[in-house]
């Protein structure tokens, strides 16, 4: 039963179909199904099916738009479940999210920014195509202890270094501490940056986060 759901999640966005994703979404939720597996075992494998085929020529600029769309519109109709279902207790933290500048991905992003809410962290999350001096100065304005950086592309990932080099010129880390992420990021990255935390997906950005507050037993 919940095998066919997960096709026709995928299908939805390969299909690009916004109506179809979100009433699936609304249907997971009807039947109890825990929202992130519908997320990840479901509309994820659409959305990295169309992202695959686009990267081999064979699905151009308007499917990947439609997927785009689709994709979003699943997520946010499951979003305020991921929220209900959250552990939040006390806040963890201030973290400040953005997808840096030049980069206008930003799926991954909220849903990371979801997740962190539902875990009791006070997300501001910045939206996309953000310059250094926003996130910092925003960083700043807000006490955040953790700003973390989406970013999709490999032209754009250089940018999270950037901001990086800049904390450390302001002498304003380890005070704030950074968090990267996005498809093309890998631990070389994270590690070639000093990055303070990295992770492939939204429920080990949680962990990371946790980590880089001191609270990794919650
Ligand atoms: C949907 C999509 C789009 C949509 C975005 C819609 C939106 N509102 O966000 C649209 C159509 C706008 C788009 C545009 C483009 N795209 Co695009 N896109 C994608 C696609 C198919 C899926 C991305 C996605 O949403 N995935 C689902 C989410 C849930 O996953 P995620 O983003 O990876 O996030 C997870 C993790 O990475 C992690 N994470 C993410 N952020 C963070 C942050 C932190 C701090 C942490 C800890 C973790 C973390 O947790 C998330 C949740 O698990 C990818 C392919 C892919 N497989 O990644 C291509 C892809 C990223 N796009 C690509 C390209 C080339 C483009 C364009 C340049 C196309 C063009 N010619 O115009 C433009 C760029 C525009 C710009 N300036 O940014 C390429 C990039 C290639 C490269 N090497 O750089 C990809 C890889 C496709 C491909 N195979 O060629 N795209």
């Amino acid at each position: 039963m919940s095998e066919e759901l997960f096709k026709q999640m995928a299908q939805s966005i390969i299909d690009g179909d916004s109506d179809l994703s979100v009433e699936l979404a609304k249907k997971a939720i009807e039947i109890n199904m825990h929202p992130l597996e519908a997320i990840t075992k479901g509309f994820v494998v659409g959305v990295n099916y169309i992202g695959d085929q686009f990267g081999l020529g064979e699905a151009f600029l308007p499917e990947l738009v439609m997927a785009g769309e689709a994709m979003k519109a699943a997520v946010a109709t499951l979003e305020p479940e991921l929220i209900k279902l959250g552990s939040a207790r006390e806040t963890l933290g201030r973290v400040v999210l953005a997808t840096v500048e030049g980069d206008i991905h930003e799926i991954g992003k909220t849903l990371v920014g979801t997740m962190l809410s539902a875990s009791g962290f006070e997300v501001t999350d910045l939206g996309v195509d953000q310059p250094a001096d926003k996130i910092i100065g925003k960083a700043i304005e807000i006490d955040a202890q953790i700003i973390g950086m989406s970013a999709l592309l490999t032209t754009t990932m250089v940018r999270q270094r950037e901001v990086i080099e800049e904390l450390d010129k302001e002498g304003l880390r380890p005070r704030i501490k950074v968090m990267v992420g996005g498809a093309p990021i890998t631990r070389d990255w994270f590690q070639k940056i000093k990055a303070d935390g990295y992770s492939e997906d939204a429920v080990g950005a949680v962990k990371v986060a946790k980590e880089l507050m001191g609270k990794s037993d919650q």
